[in-house]
């Protein structure tokens, strides 16, 4: 899972970003990817239970983009390369350079007018082109439904509405995939703030920002952090960042919010699999089925699936031992179309 951090020059993108990869600003100068542990106080507690050779949480890949008003074409197009391949965009808001409210709402709306105009400017072109063919075209059907689904959004983005505001069909988000359109990208905003700023207008800031968003039925999750002060920690030995996160009275670090919001945007849950061998942490999307969470261990798990033993590690850490989980009757057999919640420890039996 990429998530691209994204943002205006100067906004704290590669403070963010030293923050989530726990590396000072200097060392996360030098590099642009980051691959980071899905922190899970479940995990933890399974791995003292098995005390397994190897315990493996799930990662996730951070990237610190170029700012969105980049100049150049080289950088205009490394830019929409990133932002392409992002799982999802985390706009960071600068809202530390600005003592009024109203101005750390014009920085969201011009980071949202960089990601419209881009979606616009390819449906346009788009819509011209195919507006010419469609004229010459023998076989027209294909091409008159991509024309329609231009139309239907066009009038969308005109609105200021990213394109996740809107449902569409299979088939028009098979045509959609092709389109490479930036506003259907899952997004969380974070705003940077100063440490020097009250927790309540802090609070009042967030509300504003989110009445904001809701006026272009903008779902994101908001939150907020202090990038530059939690880059600083993050360059201290791991056995000292609580305490200084403590005394700025940062209860919960920017990374694991981030990550949280972002597994909430893009619906994703975590399964487990234990054992002597390993412990280890796996995130599908929510809604996937024992084969599915079969396929994100192995492929061959998938194709061999013969059925999923599951319990739900709250019961297994509540009983302590397989055994008792057995007893109990909390171990249970699910089949193929079986859907895995979060929490839930599987052991898949397969045959190939
Ligand atoms: N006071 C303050 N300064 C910040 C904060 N976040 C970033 N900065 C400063 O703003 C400058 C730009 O930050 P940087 O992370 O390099 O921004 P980028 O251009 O988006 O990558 C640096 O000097 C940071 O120390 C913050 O939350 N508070
Ligand atoms: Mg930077």
């Amino acid at each position: 899972m990429k998530i691209v951090i994204s943002g205006f020059e100067g906004s704290g993108r590669t403070s963010l970003f030293s923050a989530c990869i726990g590396k000072s600003s200097e060392q996360a100068k030098k590099q642009s990817v980051g691959v980071v542990s899905v922190p899970d106080e479940r995990l933890n507690k399974l791995s003292a239970l098995f005390n397994p050779k190897k315990t493996t949480f799930t990662t996730v890949d951070f990237v610190d983009s170029l700012p969105l008003n980049v100049h150049g074409k080289s950088d205009k197009i490394a830019l929409l390369d990133a932002l392409r391949n992002a799982d999802a965009i985390v706009f960071v808001i600068s809202a530390f350079k600005y003592s009024d409210a109203d101005e750390v709402l014009a920085e969201t709306n011009r980071l949202r007018l960089e990601i419209l105009i881009n979606d616009l400017d390819m449906a346009v072109k788009r819509g011209e082109r195919l507006e010419r063919e469609i004229k010459v075209s023998k076989d027209k059907r294909d091409k008159q439904k991509e024309f329609d689904l231009i139309k239907k959004i066009q009038p969308v983005l005109e609105e200021e509405k990213f394109l996740y505001s809107i449902e569409f069909d299979k088939e028009e988000s098979l045509i959609l995939n092709n389109f490479a359109l930036l506003s259907r990208k899952p997004c969380v905003y974070a705003l940077n703030y100063s440490e020097s700023l009250p927790s309540g207008e802090l609070m009042e800031l967030e509300r504003k920002l989110r009445e904001k968003l809701a006026l272009v039925s903008d779902p994101s999750p908001i939150i907020s952090l202090n990038a530059s002060i939690e880059a600083d920690i993050a360059a201290m030995e791991p056995e000292e960042r609580g305490e200084f996160l403590a005394e700025y009275g940062i209860k919960e670090c920017g990374k694991d919010k981030l990550i949280k919001a972002v597994y909430e945007r893009l619906n994703y849950i975590t399964f487990f699999t234990v054992g002597e061998d390993e412990c280890r942490s796996w995130k599908i999307p929510s809604g996937s089925s024992a084969v599915d969470a079969a396929g994100a261990i192995h492929s061959d798990l998938a194709r061999g699936f013969i059925r999923a033993e599951v319990i739900s590690s709250e019961d297994l850490l509540r009983v302590k031992t397989m055994q008792e989980a057995k007893k109990e009757g909390l171990l249970r057999l699910e089949g193929k179309t079986y859907q895995v919640r979060d929490g839930d420890i599987v052991h898949i039996m397969f045959n190939i």
